[in-house]
């Protein structure tokens, strides 16, 4: 035996051979996971496919989004990372962390990496998603290259490690020594808190809300792990009374929800926002990475969200004054709003495919500040994860400063309508269909991209602007590392810059989820403030068309409309 005061066991185990990580990790019913091996597989893989010098000597934080499996799944995390030769681990208390948080702990701990256990915006208990996820020393997710050997790992094992420690106590704050290798138990929230304190202008946030007591803001934690965090910073930090939080919480089943903040199923949001006439309402997702920002006269689209961000970035908020705004960026289905910010204040605007591992490498290399995703992901270099509570007080910053500005309180429709005034509006949508049989979601995808670039190309739906000028399957060079992704959405963009996308989910955990997103660019003054489900009306129905959707699936309607 070693230095160590425990002993490895060498467990024989048989790959299963679905553990393919998608858009953001693995995500499967936690019944997949509970199967005998099945996590320890996975883990293991992870640490066989740890980007060089490896786990042997690692630091390496762990936490989640306090969903059901988490603590069975940190216990074996321990083990077999100790068996491993990983040098210390990093939990959150209770094994609790947000994923924001998670990625800040690595790059201020400058850590290895980061196991994060959450499957997000899916619904979580016994009969629902758990999800395991890999990031890598920037503290973003890891690049597809490691993703990739993660699965051809996970393909051949025939053996895990494991140490023969205790269950450990994950509820005190500690520090845990067996052997060499050491667990420390850390808070989860202050280090999030004392970040989000220095990026943005509190100050002016403070005597803004006490100039303004009637402002209303209502968060919602939607039963996930960003309660305590917004907790922490709206009540105790900018002393809003308790009645601007709800459900914060955090449950293992997110009280039988999706915590996925959006119109559909953030509706209680949506309600009391209405109700009690709420200025800025607020939702996060489980894990605490997306938002929701709406006021009771105002549902602000996520690609208009970062835009208005990124805008008023180096003007309102102490951390970009600094740092300047080094370039701006969006997911290829995100609306092309952001690009006309980035092309105003004279910055590069990178367009990558989905998911939020596609900016890290343009952050690490100084080349992006502000960016996005339609999927109510927004954020910045502050850390390499998209930020709910980021988002949301980048909000609040906003109003406070723009406020200040015109010597009155401004509202957020107010703000949307100057930003529209300023540079236009790309109208947005994105119609979800969940649950769809698999077979017909994938025949109607081939379907479509097989008559792509022949039969589409040069149709025309009534008018000369509705004619399709381009259509392919979205392709990306990583400027950086000039790694290929590719088939990465459908992409039918018409003469006048109109767009319709096609994409199916890779986070969904059972049948598929067909996605289809739409832009239109509007700048007559008269025509700004439409109804957007009006506006795109037109899109609608042309996509409806040359999908075949409900041929193909036997639906009607969509599950969510954003
Ligand atoms: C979805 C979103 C994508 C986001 C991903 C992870 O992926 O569309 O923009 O990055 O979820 O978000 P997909 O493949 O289902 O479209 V989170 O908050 O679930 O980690
Ligand atoms: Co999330």
């Amino acid at each position: 035996m070693s230095s160590n005061s425990f002993s490895v066991n060498v467990v024989k185990t048989k790959p299963y051979l679905d553990q393919k990580p998608g858009t953001s990790g693995l995500r499967k019913k936690v019944k997949v996971f509970t199967q005998e091996n099945y996590t320890e597989n996975f883990v293991q893989s992870i640490f066989d496919a740890m980007p060089s010098p490896g786990a042997k000597d690692s630091t390496v934080v762990v936490g989640g989004d306090g969903r059901y499996y988490l603590s069975e799944a940190v216990q074996k995390i321990i083990k077999i990372a100790a068996a491993n030769g990983v040098k210390k681990l990093i939990i959150g208390q209770n094994g609790i962390l947000s994923t924001p948080s998670l990625s800040n702990i690595i790059r201020k701990r400058k850590a290895s990496g980061g196991i994060v256990l959450t499957a997000s915006h899916n619904p979580g208990g016994i009969n629902y998603d758990f999800g395991i996820k890999y990031n890598v020393s920037n503290g973003g997710p890891a690049p597809e290259n490691i993703t990739d050997m993660i699965f051809t790992c996970s393909k051949s094992i025939s053996e895990y490690k494991v140490a023969d420690i205790p269950d450990v106590d994950l509820s005190k704050i500690s520090i845990m020594k067996f052997g060499d290798f050491e667990i420390e138990i850390i808070d989860s929230v202050i280090e999030y808190v004392t970040m989000i304190n220095e990026i943005f202008d509190f100050p002016l946030i403070k005597s803004f809300l006490q100039k303004h007591p009637d402002f209303k803001v209502l968060f919602d934690g939607l039963n996930g792990v960003t309660g305590p965090y917004g907790r922490s910073i709206f009540v105790e930090e900018l002393g809003l009374p308790k009645s601007s939080i709800d459900q914060c919480v955090p449950l293992a089943d997110f009280g039988g929800e999706h915590p996925d903040p959006n119109l559909t199923y953030a509706h209680k949001l949506v309600v009391n926002v209405e109700k009690n006439k709420i200025d800025l309402g607020a939702a996060s997702d489980g894990d605490g990475d997306r938002n929701m920002i709406i006021s009771h006269d105002w549902f602000v689209n996520p690609s208009d969200s970062v835009a208005v961000i990124a805008d008023y970035a180096v003007e309102a908020i102490p951390y970009f004054k600094k740092s300047g705004l080094k370039g701006l960026a969006r997911s290829m289905p995100t609306s092309a709003s952001i690009d006309r910010v980035a092309e105003a204040h004279k910055v590069q605007l990178f367009e990558v495919p989905t998911g939020w591992k596609f900016f890290g490498n343009l952050m690490d290399a100084g080349k992006l500040s502000v960016c996005g995703e339609e999927s109510f992901g927004t954020g910045s270099d502050h850390i390499r994860e998209k930020d709910g509570l980021w988002a949301i007080i980048a909000w609040l910053n906003i109003i406070a400063h723009e406020s200040l500005v015109q010597g009155k309180l401004v509202t957020i429709r107010s703000i949307m309508q100057k930003h529209f005034l300023k540079y236009g509006r790309n109208y947005f949508s994105r119609y979800d269909y969940e649950e769809v049989d698999s077979d017909a979601a994938n025949r109607m995808y081939s379907e479509l991209k097989a008559k792509m670039s022949s039969e589409l190309v040069g149709q025309s739906f009534g008018s000369e602007k509705l004619t399709i000028a381009k259509a392919d399957d979205f392709e990306y060079t990583d400027p950086i590392d000039k790694s290929v992704s590719k088939n990465q959405g459908l992409r039918i963009i018409f003469k006048d810059g109109s767009r319709i996308i096609v994409r199916l989910s890779g986070t969904g955990s059972s049948g598929a989820t067909i996605r289809l997103y739409y832009e239109m660019y509007e700048d007559r003054e008269d025509m700004l403030m439409m109804d957007t489900q009006e506006a795109l009306k037109p899109l609608i129905d042309i996509s409806l068309k040359i999908t075949k959707l409900e041929e193909h699936t036997g639906r009607k309607e969509p599950t969510v409309i954003t």
